[in-house]
């Protein structure tokens, strides 16, 4: 066991180019802005901010084949998997700041391919209002934002899947949903066949975020490396409006304050994804504070020394 402090990779990936509402390119800037590097060195990390990926503008094209985007998706896609190959390589903790949700295609397959490496089970908490389990064939958008799960579990597109070396990023069992109340009718199918594990907002409520916390993080230990893939839609709208697809009736700040801080307390967050913001549509920048404070408990700020 090292001493030496974890350091945090910055990963900014600029783009709306899975998403059909404009914005979420800005999502990087508006977390810096809120100050998020700031926050995270005030916790005692190393933070290396490695500043915004390039690739493709969003061409705004209607779907083909059922896909909106696909090569710029796939390019995008790149960057995101070779910066996080790259900070995992270094025994960093890569902090993927999107961007729409289809990146989480890149990040989360550059991190099975370390974990498988090193040895450690992978479980990926998807913390989100929506499944993202559609296919270009079940999708009513062809948004592929709407799709990484899919990828992931290898079943989307051929050019979106393998990533990881395998043809599945994630087994089935090696995820976690969180907060989900929009889902659409073939998505339903897909978590029922696919055997996905889903806490849904009626589970919150009948059973509350502390229960539902410490079954989704069951069997975490010492071998795991914990992902965490934050779609800011899954707040309530209430609380984090600058999202690009908000849904009513999700997690409050103070819930979702708990599900960061039971996560925090694993000590085994090993990635993380934060994606959707969107500063075109949110209110003096304040999902993105809101998404900091929880960023800090994620990471281990507690109002009481522990
Ligand atoms: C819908 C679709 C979605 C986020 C919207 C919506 C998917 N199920 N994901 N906003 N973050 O188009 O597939
Ligand atoms: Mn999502
Ligand atoms: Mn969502
Ligand atoms: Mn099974």
């Amino acid at each position: 066991v090292s001493s030496t402090p974890v350091t945090l990779e910055l990963i900014g990936a600029p783009t709306d180019i899975g998403a059909s509402v404009r914005g979420a390119g800005m999502g990087p800037d508006a977390l810096r802005v809120a100050g998020l590097p700031e926050a995270l060195a005030r916790q005692g990390y190393t933070v290396i901010d490695r500043g915004n990926l390039a690739g493709p503008a969003t061409p705004w094209a209607p779907p083909t084949n059922g896909l909106r985007h696909l090569d710029e998706v796939i390019a995008w896609n790149r960057s995101v998997y070779a910066a996080v190959d790259t900070a995992l390589g270094a025994s960093s903790v890569p902090v993927m700041l999107g961007g729409d949700h289809c990146l989480a295609i890149g990040s989360i397959s550059a991190v099975a391919w370390h974990a498988r490496k090193r040895g450690k089970k992978l479980r990926v908490l998807w913390l989100d209002a929506h499944s993202d389990v559609n296919t270009e064939t079940t999708s009513p958008s062809g948004n592929l934002h709407g799709m990484p799960v899919s990828c992931l579990l290898g079943h989307g597109p051929a050019v979106l899947t393998g990533w990881s070396g395998e043809r599945a990023a994630l087994q089935h069992d090696a995820i976690r949903f969180i907060g989900i109340r929009s889902v659409d009718g073939d998505e339903k199918e897909a978590i029922r066949t696919l055997g996905l594990s889903v806490f849904d907002m009626r589970h919150i409520d009948e059973h509350g975020m502390r229960t539902t916390m410490t079954e989704a993080l069951q069997d975490v230990d010492e071998d795991t490396h914990l992902h965490v893939s934050f779609d800011l839609d899954c707040l309530d709208p209430a609380d984090a409006p600058g999202v690009g697809t908000g849904v009513r009736g999700g997690p409050t700040y103070r819930e979702m304050q708990l599900c960061m801080e039971m996560i925090a307390d694993t000590g085994r967050l090993g990635s993380l994804d934060v994606v959707e913001l969107n500063p075109a549509l949110d209110v003096r920048n304040q999902t993105a504070e809101v998404a900091v404070e929880l960023i800090e408990s994620l990471f281990g700020k507690s109002t009481l020394v522990r």
